[in-house]
């Protein structure tokens, strides 16, 4: 643990002083190690993808890597107390939720396991989900909640309302949350999130969110390219990925502890009704075989869908897929 503190430390200086040379004797007084442990863990940084330049009786420079989400960028920045303060970052990998689940108990509360690529990206029912190299942000949040496990869908919510209100924050466009588990622009998907447990009937031992975000992605296959974008797509340029993955961890940290701590998930779904690509709409919720038809007529306390029915019944649909009647399209 501690080496990962110094090397974290060596990138934090290199990164507040970029594009200046910092010799490795200025290092070695700061982070009190010597110059040999110093050049040892600029290695290994090196190893692990970092640019970092060294020129002889100079120092060493780091380049600057725009296009990065090592755990060194994002360390620095991430303003949380436990969601992220250990993360766990792939070149490629095939799934960072399988990964999670392949740890288990191993991993500890708030660990983000972060991939530039997914081999086997994952969606509900076992889907596939698209996640190209650098393109976008695939990531599982593994989290060990005291909850009873009936509430564990809670979590999906959660990490809709924290990814919607961060797109709208940063980038500035109008993103839905189409129930469950969709964020959704222009009526096509720009990030889904798959979540998964291990639990006994009254326990979880843990839960894992899996985001999965296109952010700079410009060419979908054809297989989803009339139902996804991305936001370099609906706003004609490249984001940065650092800011949106440490700004909706801090959303989700608030409203996850909201949740856990104060027992109140309202904020959450004030944001999920606000946001909502569905509230007050006519739709077909498609379970199995089963295609039942209604008006959304509220998401309530518990997150689930309250609808009216064609039969004038109110009924509560607490998982499924959703389509807009008479709407061409994703949503
Ligand atoms: C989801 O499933 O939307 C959940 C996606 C979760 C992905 C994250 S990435 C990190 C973590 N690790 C994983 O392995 N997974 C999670 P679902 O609602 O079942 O939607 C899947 C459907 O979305 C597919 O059948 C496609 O039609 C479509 N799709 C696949 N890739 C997509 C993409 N990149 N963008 C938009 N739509 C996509």
């Amino acid at each position: 643990m501690m080496v990962i503190i110094l090397r974290n430390d060596i990138i934090e200086i290199l990164n507040n002083r970029k594009g200046e040379f910092i010799s490795g004797e200025e290092l070695s007084y700061l982070l009190k190690v010597s110059r040999t442990a110093i050049w040892k863990h600029i290695n290994i940084l090196r190893k692990e993808g970092y640019e970092i330049e060294s020129v002889h009786k100079k120092g060493y420079r780091i380049v600057e890597n725009y296009n990065s989400l090592l755990p060194g960028e994002l360390i620095g920045r991430l303003q949380t107390q436990t969601i992220g303060r250990n993360i766990i970052y792939f070149e490629s990998i095939d799934s960072t939720n399988d990964y999670c689940k392949q740890k288990g108990n191993d991993l500890s509360h708030g660990t983000v396991v972060i991939s530039e690529e997914q081999l086997l990206g994952r969606g509900r029912l076992g889907r596939a989900w698209a996640s190209p190299k650098g393109e976008g942000i695939w990531m599982s949040i593994f989290l060990k909640p005291h909850i009873p496990p009936l509430e564990g869908t809670k979590l999906t919510q959660i990490a809709a309302a924290a990814v919607c209100s961060t797109i709208r924050n940063v980038v500035g466009i109008d993103t839905l949350i189409k129930w469950p588990n969709d964020i959704v622009f222009n009526g096509k998907k720009l990030c889904g999130i798959l979540t998964e447990m291990s639990a006994e009937l009254n326990e979880i031992h843990y839960l894992i969110v899996g985001v999965g975000i296109n952010v700079n992605t410009l060419y979908f296959s054809e297989e989803i390219s009339d139902v996804a974008t991305s936001i370099a797509v609906e706003i004609g340029k490249t984001v940065d990925r650092k800011t949106l993955v440490t700004n909706i961890l801090k959303v989700f940290e608030e409203l996850y502890e909201d949740f856990i701590i104060k027992g109140s998930i309202k904020k959450t779904i004030a944001i999920c009704k606000e946001f909502s690509a569905i509230l007050n709409k006519k739709v077909n919720i498609i379970r199995g075989n089963s295609i039942k038809e209604g008006l959304v007529i509220d998401i309530t306390e518990e997150g689930n869908l309250l609808m009216l029915m064609e039969n004038g019944e109110k009924e509560v649909i607490q998982s499924g897929e959703v389509s807009v009647r008479g709407l061409n399209g994703y949503v």
